[in-house]
């Protein structure tokens, strides 16, 4: 049997962690055959709340569990952790933008790197949920030197996951026949969800997106503004932040980063910027990537027209001023 690897999520008491908690301990990211040692990360006055989170983990009797450490102190959090969710932030409230979390957000994650980059096996991998996710990661990988900075991703899964939910609905094929719908840019409302690449599978084969929908319109509108608003949505509907879809979408990230990706598939995810496609340098851009032996690729030669570019070059805009708010914010 295999040693068990150990596990982070921060923000542990929170409402993303409790569904996300539950995917991770039954063995629906690392795989049923993968023990755990699950480290649980929130600030003091949580670990009452944590408490019971513990309790919920121990009596839901799941054997690839193996042990579960509460905690408040980075330094415990982050020792020898092979995967980091790093979920833990202040959420938007209804009527917040999310440039306001930035300042709050931010210093959290200078401290985290710098736990990390102490305490983490240095193939750790961490995906950040918590807002500004991008900003989030770009500052964790800087204060965390010793990591590649390969290693640090934001999560534009669920935005992913939304856009292939919209069109499989527009096309009435079931989610899972709907891939390769690109979510370009930052996790916010500049993102460009991007179906021009996107298949659908249909008798038997994979027809491209726009095809399938055959309303090109619809695409560069109301289906982008919809993926680009759905969060705000779930806000207004549910008084709360999305936290299932964001919990299973943040298992999808760091499965697929784990087992990789299919023969001509791929995903979306903040990744360090290399300037493909024309984003900016040294932000934590989401790129369709492909996956392989844990490691992702840019997935080349795209073509993008020039409404795409446009978009890109929006969000890309966007990045640079978070990553410009969030250096003035740490260095003050
Ligand atoms: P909750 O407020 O329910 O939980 C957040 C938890 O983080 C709280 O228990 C809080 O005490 C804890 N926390 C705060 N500071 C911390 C620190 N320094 N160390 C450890 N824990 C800390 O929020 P929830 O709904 O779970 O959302 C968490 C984050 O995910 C928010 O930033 C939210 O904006 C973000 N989201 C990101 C998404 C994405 O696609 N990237 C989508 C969903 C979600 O909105």
């Amino acid at each position: 049997e295999s040693e068990p690897i150990r596990v982070v999520v921060t923000g542990a008491a929170g409402q993303i962690a409790y569904s996300l908690l539950y995917m991770i301990a039954k063995g629906d990211v690392f795989g049923s055959e993968q023990p755990l040692i699950l480290h649980l990360l929130d600030i003091p006055p949580m670990m009452g709340v944590l408490e019971g989170v513990v309790m919920e983990l121990s009596d839901c009797a799941l054997p690839l569990l193996r042990s579960v450490v509460p905690t408040d102190d980075p330094v415990v959090a982050f020792k020898d952790v092979a995967a980091a969710f790093l979920v833990g932030a202040m959420p938007r409230k209804q009527g917040m933008e999310r440039k306001d979390l930035l300042s709050a957000n931010v210093k959290i994650f200078k401290v985290q790197g710098e736990a990390l980059d102490k305490h983490a096996k240095k193939d750790v991998k961490v995906l950040v949920v918590g807002n500004p996710a991008n900003t989030n990661a770009l500052i964790c990988s800087r204060y965390a030197p010793s990591i590649p900075k390969e290693n640090f991703t934001a999560m534009t899964r669920l935005d992913q996951n939304r856009a292939q939910a919209q069109i499989a609905a527009k096309v009435n094929v079931p989610v899972a026949s709907v891939s390769n719908v690109i979510i370009w840019g930052n996790h916010s409302s500049t993102q460009f969800p991007d179906a021009s690449h996107g298949t659908v599978h249909m008798a038997g084969k994979d027809i491209p997106a726009r095809d399938a929908v055959g309303d090109d319109v619809w695409l560069r509108t109301a289906f982008v503004e919809t993926v680009q608003k759905r969060g705000a949505a779930v806000i207004n509907a549910r008084k709360m932040s999305s936290a299932m879809s964001a919990a299973k979408a943040a298992g999808d990230h760091m499965r697929d980063w784990f087992n990789g990706t299919p023969p001509g598939k791929f995903v979306s995810m903040g990744v360090i910027s290399d300037g493909s496609y024309g984003a900016p340098k040294d932000v934590v851009f989401s790129f369709p990537v492909s996956i392989k032996n844990g490691k992702w690729e840019i997935v080349q030669g795209l073509v993008t027209d020039d409404f795409a570019k446009e978009l890109l070059d929006v969000t890309g805009k966007e990045l640079l001023e978070e990553r410009a708010e969030a250096i003035a914010v740490i260095e003050a």
